[in-house]
C-alpha cells in the first residue's frame, strides 16, 4: 500500500511537472496552490505585440422572463501583466441574439484578495468595418492588469431596467 501510494505520488509530480512545462498560455484551469508560477508570464511581452492565446469566459444568468443572459468576454490582447489588455463583451439571450444595453456597460477591474482596482478601462461600442456600431457588442481598452494576481473583471450594465452584473476572474 505504501508502495503504491509512492507511486501514485511520483505520476502525479511526474504530470505536474509536464504540464507546467507546456502550460505556456494563460490556464484557468484554476488552483496551482502555490499562486507565483513563475514570472515568464507577462514579463516578456513587454507591449502585447504578439498574438497570444487566450481562453474566452462566458457567463449566463437566469432572467425574469424564464430565458438567459449571457456575457461573452472575447480576449483581442492579452491578458498581461504590465502592459495593455484589451477585450470584447457581447451581451446576448439563449438563442445568441445580441441585447443593446441600456447603458454603456460599466467594467472594473479588481484584485480581492488586496483589495485594490486599477486605472479606469474605455469602453466603447464596437464598430464593424463600415463604422456603424454592433449592437450588444463593447469594446474595453486600456485594461491595465497592474500586478500578477487573481483579478476580477466586474461588469454592470443595465437591461429591461435591471441590472445586471457580471464577474470574470482572471488569474496572471
Ligand atoms: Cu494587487
Amino acid at each position: 500500500m505504501q508502495q503504491f501510494n509512492f507511486f501514485v505520488l511520483s505520476m502525479i509530480l511526474v504530470l505536474l511537472t509536464l504540464g507546467s512545462g507546456q502550460a505556456r498560455a494563460c490556464n484557468h484551469g484554476g488552483g496551482h496552490g502555490g499562486g507565483h508560477h513563475g514570472g515568464g508570464h507577462g514579463g516578456g511581452h513587454g507591449g502585447g505585440g504578439e498574438p497570444q492565446p487566450a481562453t474566452d469566459m462566458e457567463l449566463c444568468q437566469s432572467n425574469s422572463t424564464g430565458g438567459e443572459t449571457c456575457l461573452m468576454l472575447h480576449w483581442q490582447q492579452g491578458p498581461v501583466v504590465r502592459g495593455e489588455s484589451q477585450f470584447v463583451l457581447h451581451l446576448f439571450d439563449q438563442d445568441h441574439n445580441s441585447l443593446e444595453s441600456e447603458i454603456k456597460p460599466e467594467v472594473i477591474l479588481w484584485m480581492p484578495g488586496h483589495g485594490h482596482g486599477s486605472s479606469p478601462v474605455t469602453v466603447s461600442a464596437l464598430v464593424d468595418k463600415d463604422g456603424n456600431p454592433m449592437m450588444g457588442h463593447y469594446q474595453v481598452t486600456s485594461a491595465y492588469f497592474i500586478m500578477p494576481g487573481l483579478w476580477e473583471i466586474r461588469v454592470k450594465t443595465i437591461l429591461g431596467g435591471q441590472e445586471l452584473s457580471f464577474v470574470f476572474g482572471v488569474n496572471l
